[in-house]
């Protein structure tokens, strides 16, 4: 990463790729946390865009994809406008809202780049497909709607598919896999680490993996989707779905920092904070810390 970029921020007030409502204030959270001010102090130029505008849920019964109409609405917009941040050679940082708001970014970058990485910090896989999906909830799904496989309507935004390719996707955190997702990660051969790799190897052995991994297939950008349930929820208790025996703060702290160190990272977004869930907006000002690590903040 450059020492002083032009990131542009955008909040995506999304709640309805899952169940729990609350994470449509996720981006205010990260906001009331101080992301713009700890991004400027660091040195670098930011502009914040504000929300994307969430239209109400209506009945979806032609499909057991929750909320499509809406969250396929909000996912156009939100692509459209991370193409412009893109197109200006600003750096797109997106606050969530649900993990579903990933097909979004994913849209509006991939057609900049030919060969795309993406690193996804998460617990779960999210490569669920609309045959294989246990609960409907699209933020179960978007890692497997940028790969082409889904519903027609969310892998075709902007019009071309798919938007990255299986071989250029790295998972980091993994912990809760559904079958169906397990299928699909053996099939696709994609690169995981799960916390058994985290606890066996050592997190600094795994950065420096995933980097060299994504060097050695050549990426012109990286895209960051950090789902805070990746980390344990002793640390990050806002979430809405918590899985025990995650990533530790200092794991991730050091994360960020060798992604910084790599100068491979594009384009981020930090996701699935729900305030409501969370205690004293504890989840989103570890957002906002990560995020001085990921953008070079120094501890001395
Ligand atoms: N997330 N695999 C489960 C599902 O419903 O498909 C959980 C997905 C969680 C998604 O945390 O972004
Ligand atoms: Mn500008
Ligand atoms: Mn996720
Ligand atoms: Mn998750």
């Amino acid at each position: 990463m450059n020492t002083s970029l032009n990131i542009t921020m955008i909040g995506v007030p999304m709640d309805l790729g899952q169940q729990r409502r609350g994470v449509d204030m996720g981006p205010s959270a990260i906001r009331y946390a101080g992301v713009h001010e700890r991004l400027e102090t660091i040195g670098h130029t930011v502009e914040d865009l504000g929300n994307i505008v969430i239209e109400p849920a209506k009945e979806e019964p032609n499909t057991k994809l929750r909320n499509l109409s809406a969250v396929l609405k909000a996912n156009t917009e939100l692509a459209n406008k991370v193409n412009e941040m893109v197109k200006e050679e600003h750096f797109p940082l997106v606050l969530g809202g649900d993990h579903s708001i990933a097909i979004g970014t994913l849209a509006g970058l991939s057609d900049h780049y030919s060969n795309l990485g993406v690193i996804w910090y998460d617990a779960h896989a999210d490569m669920n497909t609309s045959d294989t999906s246990p609960s409907g909830n699209i933020h179960g799904m978007p890692l497997a709607i940028s790969m082409g496989l889904g519903h027609d309507s969310l892998v075709n935004i902007r019009n071309y598919a798919p938007k990255v390719k299986p071989e250029n996707i790295i998972i980091i955190g993994a912990r809760s896999v559904d079958e169906g997702e397990k299928e699909l990660i053996r099939e696709k051969g994609i690169k995981v680490y799960s916390m058994h790799e985290i606890d066996r190897l050592g997190m600094t052995y795994i950065m420096q993996d995933a980097i060299n991994y994504l060097k050695d297939r050549n990426v012109d950008g990286v895209h960051l989707s950090l789902d805070l349930d990746g980390i344990d929820p002793i640390y990050t208790p806002g979430v809405g779905t918590p899985v025990p025996g995650g990533i530790t703060y200092r794991e991730s702290h050091l994360a960020m920092e060798m992604l910084h160190e790599s100068n491979l990272i594009t384009s981020a977004e930090f996701v699935e904070v729900n305030p409501i869930l969370d205690e004293k907006n504890q989840t989103a000002e570890v957002a906002v810390a990560l995020m001085g690590s990921l953008f070079g903040e120094k501890l001395v």
